[in-house]
């Protein structure tokens, strides 16, 4: 491991080496989904000038991106399945790259958290069960709508969704991304598949702790034999209830997770602590023993602010934090922090995840 990780008082602002790559500071961009991207799911002009703005972040995670069509839930997100896509994407990739960023992409499959308007042919999403997520999506004409009953997959239909991932991961690589990060959290496919809630399979997919995690480590093996463990990180969240995710008992089904990954050893584990977007203490949960499990680098993501970040990083509970909301609204927050410059407020007129246009987008100001 490089000095950079060894310095006896780690702090936000010092360097850091992640894989072959390094970043100029321990404040990371989460993927943000923004549905900004144009006809084809192809992220525009507009894509570009956001993450250019936010280069100075020690690492961007590009917004969550559909590793193949039947992967949308959302409208206006972007893809990296066809090739007019994976161009696009190295327009992103080389502005932040020039202005001396780094860049990985999170790559999803959304499971049954879509609407059967996002499918090919109209056909229902498909899940580990066929047993639909009391949630909503949006849909263009119909406004905030039941997500569909999907269907499960078929157990022979598996690896081809495995392989879906592993092209879009060369894919990236191929748009100039530093590395992928792959969903794991918030009750889109691999999630559904790793919990109780969603997952009522009786293959070797379905059951047994063992059985649920099958189909997110073949994903990670898969990924990580494509383009490197040195480039892969994965977002986990052991306790979110987002989209209707729920898991009887989540440490032991995270620990035996996190201990599997170990043996594949992805450059990054990304934990959402409690409620995304919300309390942090929603239910209990051991994070310190699931990090005694990995010896890997470790970034922690929700709710932390300048204080909580740095703690815990000079504590070493965190190698790296992940910031959200205020990444929206602070093009240049490295530099606000390290000054104690005050935090743009995100508008109150525009909504976070979708809007048209730069509004609420690329028009948040930066220091002068
Ligand atoms: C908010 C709206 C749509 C998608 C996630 C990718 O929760 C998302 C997402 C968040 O991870």
């Amino acid at each position: 491991m490089s000095n950079a990780n060894t310095a006896s008082t780690p702090d936000l602002f010092q360097p850091f080496q992640l894989g072959p790559i390094e970043l100029a500071n321990r404040i990371v961009m989460a993927p943000l989904t923004r549905s900004r991207a144009e006809a084809g799911n192809v992220p525009g002009a507009l894509v570009v000038e956001y993450y250019e703005q936010r280069a100075s972040m020690g690492l961007i995670i590009a917004e969550a991106t559909q590793v193949s069509a039947t992967a949308q839930g959302y409208p206006s997100t972007p893809g990296l399945h066809t090739p007019e896509q994976v161009a696009a994407w190295r327009k992103v990739t080389d502005a932040v790259h020039a202005k001396g960023g780094k860049i990985f992409v999170q790559l999803w499959h959304t499971g049954r958290m879509s609407h059967s308007a996002y499918q090919p042919g109209g056909l229902a999403p498909v899940a580990p069960s066929a047993i639909a997520a009391k949630a909503k999506t949006y849909v263009a004409g119909q406004g905030m709508v039941d997500t569909s009953v999907p269907r499960a997959l078929e157990t022979s239909e598996i690896a081809g969704v495995v392989n879906d991932f592993r092209t879009a991961a060369r894919n990236a690589i191929e748009a100039g991304f530093d590395g992928v990060e792959i969903h794991g959290a918030h009750g889109y496919l691999i999630d559904a598949f790793l919990r109780d809630g969603s997952n009522k399979r009786t293959d070797q997919y379905g059951g047994s702790i063992e059985n649920r995690a099958r189909f997110l480590l073949e994903v990670m093996a898969a990924v990580t034999g494509e383009i490197g463990a040195d480039r892969v990180g994965i977002r986990l969240s052991p306790v979110s209830p987002v989209n209707d995710s729920s898991e009887s008992n989540p440490q032991p089904l995270f620990e035996y997770v996190v201990s599997e990954l170990e043996k594949l050893h992805p450059v990054y584990l990304h934990i959402v602590e409690g409620f995304t977007g919300g309390p942090r203490d929603n239910a209990p949960f051991d994070y310190e023993a699931l990090r005694k499990l990995y010896s890997g680098v470790w970034m922690l993501n929700n709710g932390y602010d300048k204080a909580m970040a740095d703690a815990a990083i000079r504590e070493g509970r965190a190698d790296l934090i992940s910031f959200g909301r205020a990444t929206i609204s602070n093009p240049d927050l490295p530099r606000r922090l390290k000054e104690n410059a005050p935090l743009n407020e995100l508008f109150s007129d525009v909504g976070l995840y979708g809007g048209v246009g730069a509004h609420g987008y690329t028009d948040y100001p930066s220091l002068p």
